[in-house]
């Protein structure tokens, strides 16, 4: 057995074993309460799932084992000359849950190289699509297709014993992050660079390669696609594109199956789609009045056409912070260390200062402050990456370290199918009215 799946399987029992003792103590402990309006919209702040890889403070944001953004990026090993933390980096912490030494992450780095090779027939189911389709739909066809290669959907066949679901279940996310990057660069290549394609090169970082096979070699870009897919990685396990691969998973479809169902959530506009929107919102400003560098009293009168017509300020709101996104802030110091004086980075800084207190000031709205999309469309334009439908893949790609890490935890603690209880209107009404035997069996 290779070593990260030794250590990783070591770190699981362990685990396993841990929570066996809570469990057998403290089964029938209760740790909250639900309101009706929580069981109504969108079961909000209901604490009902186990995600391991990481965790959301509403002030504070996201941590990853315990680790804020600018304490991975001190303590994460760095590409040669970089100072952006390697990405792999991430996934060791998030799937052993210790920091990774410069040679576990060259570990994985090597790792993932010698699993990226993506059968034609990935390529072929692409290409079968129209090229006007959208580039989260072709990334999900791509997935889909890469399932012929599933080592737990053969496993099962063949009658695998449900203590061993974890291995393949470990193979199939190795393999997955491994091949994403080939995949989501072929897309890139596919849709807007007339099909011609980039080798890998090997001797890159996951990140890096990454950057090459979408054609961008400037450093600048490869270190931005390091934090970009850091940042993006996890966000605890109650989001969408987290919570749809969980779910799914819990009905022992594969990896595949279960991180495809991920990113077709990731593919809304309320989720990962609102980094496209952003700039999509920023373009029509700047077409609507006709100048590149829109004033704070103009953006202002933007954003309130844009409410007064019953939509959303993308990139603002969250569902659980209550603070400025510690992702947005990562990303507005990136701005100011590489392109302090870009036209469209200077924009999103005035948004920041501008949409708060406007959106503050309709008093229903529960965070006014910026998430993760609001800023990554302009880095990536700075860099020459103008097409904007593709940026929800990049996220895509980079979802996959949290979630599959997730995955190979959800098989190796034996987590069972999940199956909440749903209600009816009419029950509600009962129970209002204080009838007798209402929830039933
Ligand atoms: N612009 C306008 N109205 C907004 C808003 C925004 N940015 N954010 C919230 N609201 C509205 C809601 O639509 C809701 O209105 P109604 O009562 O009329 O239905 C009201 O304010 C209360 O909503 P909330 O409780 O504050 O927010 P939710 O938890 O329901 O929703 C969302 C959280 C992120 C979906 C929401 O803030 C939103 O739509 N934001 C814009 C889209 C966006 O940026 N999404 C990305 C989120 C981060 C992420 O997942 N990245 O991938």
């Amino acid at each position: 057995m290779e070593v990260l799946k030794e250590r990783f399987k070591k770190k699981a029992d362990e685990a396993a074993t841990e929570i066996k003792g809570i469990l057998k103590d403290h089964s029938n402990d209760v740790i909250g309460e639900v309101t009706l309006a929580q069981v109504y919209q969108g079961m909000r702040g209901i604490t009902g799932l186990v995600s391991e890889t990481s965790l959301l403070d509403a002030h504070e944001g996201i941590r990853f084992r315990g680790y804020s953004i600018p304490e991975l990026q001190e303590k994460l090993p760095k590409a040669k000359g970089g100072s952006e933390p390697l990405p792999e980096g991430l996934f060791y912490l998030m799937l052993i849950n210790e920091l990774p030494s410069e040679e576990d992450a060259n570990t994985i780095t090597e790792l993932l190289q010698r699993r990226s090779h993506v059968p034609n027939h990935v390529f072929d189911a692409i290409d079968a699509l129209p090229i006007e389709t959208h580039p989260m739909t072709m990334f999900v066809v791509g997935i889909m297709a890469l399932q012929t290669e599933s080592h737990f959907a053969k496993e099962y066949a063949r009658g695998i014993n449900k203590k061993d679901y974890w291995d393949p279940v470990f193979d199939d996310a190795m393999d997955l992050i491994a091949r994403l990057p080939r995949i989501a660069a072929y897309i890139y290549r596919r849709k807007y660079k007339n099909n011609q394609h980039i080798n890998p090169n090997g001797l890159l970082d996951w990140a890096g390669n990454f950057a090459h096979m979408l054609g961008f070699e400037d450093e600048g870009f490869m270190e931005l696609m390091r934090l970009y897919m850091t940042i993006h990685a996890d966000h605890e396990g109650g989001n969408v594109s987290a919570h749809t691969t969980h779910l799914v998973g819990s009905a022992l479809s594969d990896p595949y199956l279960s991180f495809a169902a991920g990113m077709n959530g990731l593919a809304g506009p309320l989720h990962g789609l609102a980094n496209q929107e952003v700039i999509k919102w920023i373009y029509e400003l700047r077409e609507k009045l006709n100048t590149e560098q829109p004033s704070k009293e103009q953006i202002a009168e933007y954003v309130k056409t844009t409410l007064s017509e019953g939509k959303v300020v993308p990139g603002y709101g969250h569902a659980v912070l209550r603070k400025t996104d510690p992702r947005f802030t990562a990303q507005m110091e990136f701005g100011k260390k590489h392109m302090p004086d870009d036209a469209l980075v200077q924009t999103v800084w005035n948004i920041y200062e501008t949409v708060p207190p406007i959106l503050q000031s309709l008093g229903k709205i529960k965070n006014p402050w910026p998430n993760v999309d609001a800023h990554s469309g302009a880095l990536l334009v700075h860099y020459g990456m103008m097409e904007y439908e593709y940026y929800t893949v990049l996220f895509g790609v980079s979802r996959a370290l949290g979630v599959l890490a997730s995955l190979c935890w959800d098989r190796a603690l034996g987590q069972p199918i999940e199956r909440p209880k749903s209600i009816t209107t009419d029950l509600v009404k009962k129970w209002l009215n204080k009838e007798d035997n209402i929830w039933g069996d």
